[in-house]
């Protein structure tokens, strides 16, 4: 039999992390147990000391959470994962792991909102000195770069504005300079892109979008390359606490299963509703990594296995006519999240990005009318009636959200 990891993604995605079990389960059991009862004192102190192999208490170690996060390390092509309680809590994690006082870091200007603050306002305190940048540029990182930057910290595509950036260059570039590069991949999952075969040292998610898809968990994960790597994380995250429990742990495995065909469809439609917004009068302009119109399409191209499920967009009327269009949606929903099988709508600068405060919105692009779209698996003809619909009351006095469904 060949191992896992030499398997395709799909076949991947439903068997990686599953093992056998009692009464021939097909499905790993849900360990929901906080600790594991010793043998006897002996056999409790030779576990603690590491000179046997074995659980001990779930913030350490469980085994619903370790099928999971086996599943995760193979579709990732990492060595290691490790699950967290949230998208926010493998931010933490990772630059709780790269950081001391004194360091820097170079962070794109278009990421999630709450990932800018973590590092001005928590880190900052502790002596982290952290710089914004436009990462579409290599020559921009290059520029930036200083002695003591020691992680290079990129969405691509960014958070909302759909930036990309050349991982392979930057990689490069951070390595030259003795930095790491980590990658929050949460907006292309494993099946879109593939940090580590362009470079990235470190790579997180938040499972809370395509991994889990059904918007019913908060979590995180972060994947490594190496079991160094791995037993530095692992310390960190066991002593922050920031772990997910074997119940979000299940709910994110049988997620994963469905991961590439709900990928798949969420591209199709996403490249349909992208090209319908592109041609309506009202829209003035459009971000989608699949569209020619995207100023980075032909690194789109080179680097992802598709352009994804998320669209940026702006109305000829601004805000006032974005937020008629998200209060005259039926389908889509005025929610935050994204990368779920039901799409959503949603307004960055009032709303996931408002944190940042808007001399930084202004800096990554984050106008106050871009509009968020998150494109689910429903049928696209139905999610393109509804938004030609909700734009066709746009420029009318706003009208009150009634659900079609
Ligand atoms: N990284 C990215 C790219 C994200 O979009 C988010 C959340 C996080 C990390 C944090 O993950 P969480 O702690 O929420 O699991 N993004 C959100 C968004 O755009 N709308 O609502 C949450």
């Amino acid at each position: 039999m060949r191992s896992i990891r030499q398997f395709p993604i799909e076949t991947q995605a439903v068997h990686a992390g599953v093992g056998e079990y009692e009464f021939g389960a097909v499905v790993p059991p849900i360990y929901q147990t906080s600790t594991f009862r010793f043998k006897d004192s002996d056999h409790g102190a030779r576990l603690f000391r590491g000179e046997e192999d074995g659980y001990i208490y779930t913030r350490m170690r469980n085994p619903t959470v370790e099928a999971m996060e086996s599943a995760i390390a193979v579709l990732e092509g990492g060595t290691h994962a490790l699950g967290c309680a949230s998208g926010m809590a493998a931010v933490h994690t990772v630059f709780m792991a790269l950081l001391s006082a004194g360091d820097h870091v170079l962070c794109s200007d278009s990421v999630y909102g709450p990932t800018t603050t973590l590092l001005t306002g928590v880190f900052g305190k502790f002596g982290v000195q952290v710089d914004f940048i436009d990462t579409s540029s290599p020559e921009n990182v290059a520029r930036m770069m200083r002695p003591n930057t020691k992680v290079v910290y990129v969405e691509t595509p960014g958070n909302p504005t759909l930036v990309l950036c050349d991982l392979e260059a930057i990689a490069d570039i951070a390595h030259r300079n003795r930095a790491l590069l980590v990658v929050d991949n949460t907006f292309m999952s494993p099946v879109l892109q593939r940090p580590f075969e362009l470079g990235a040292d470190v790579i997180l998610h938040s499972m809370t979008k395509f991994l889990n898809g059904h918007a019913d968990v908060v979590a995180g994960v972060v994947v490594v390359k190496s079991e160094a790597q791995y037993r530095d994380f692992r310390r960190i995250l066991n002593q922050i606490g920031g772990v997910i429990d074997p119940f979000n742990s299940f709910l994110v495995h049988r997620g994963v299963k469905t991961l590439d065909v709900r990928v798949r469809r969420q591209n199709e439609n996403a490249m349909k509703v992208a090209k319908f917004l592109e041609g309506h009068p009202k829209i003035a302009w459009v971000r989608y990594p699949g569209l020619e119109s995207h100023p980075q399409y032909e690194l789109a191209r080179r680097q992802m296995k598709g352009p994804g499920a998320m669209i940026a967009c702006e109305l000829t009327g601004g805000i006032t006519a974005g937020r008629a269009l998200m209060n005259g949606v039926s389908i889509f929903q005025l929610a935050v999240s994204l990368g779920g099988v039901e799409s959503l709508i949603q307004h960055p600068a009032t709303m996931t990005h408002a944190s940042m405060g808007k001399a930084q919105r202004e800096q990554a692009k984050i106008t106050d009318g871009l509009v968020r779209i998150s494109v689910g698996i429903e049928n696209v003809d139905d999610l393109i009636e509804d938004l030609r619909h909700a734009l066709d009351g746009c420029g009318r006095p706003s009208e009150s959200r009634e659900s079609a469904i």
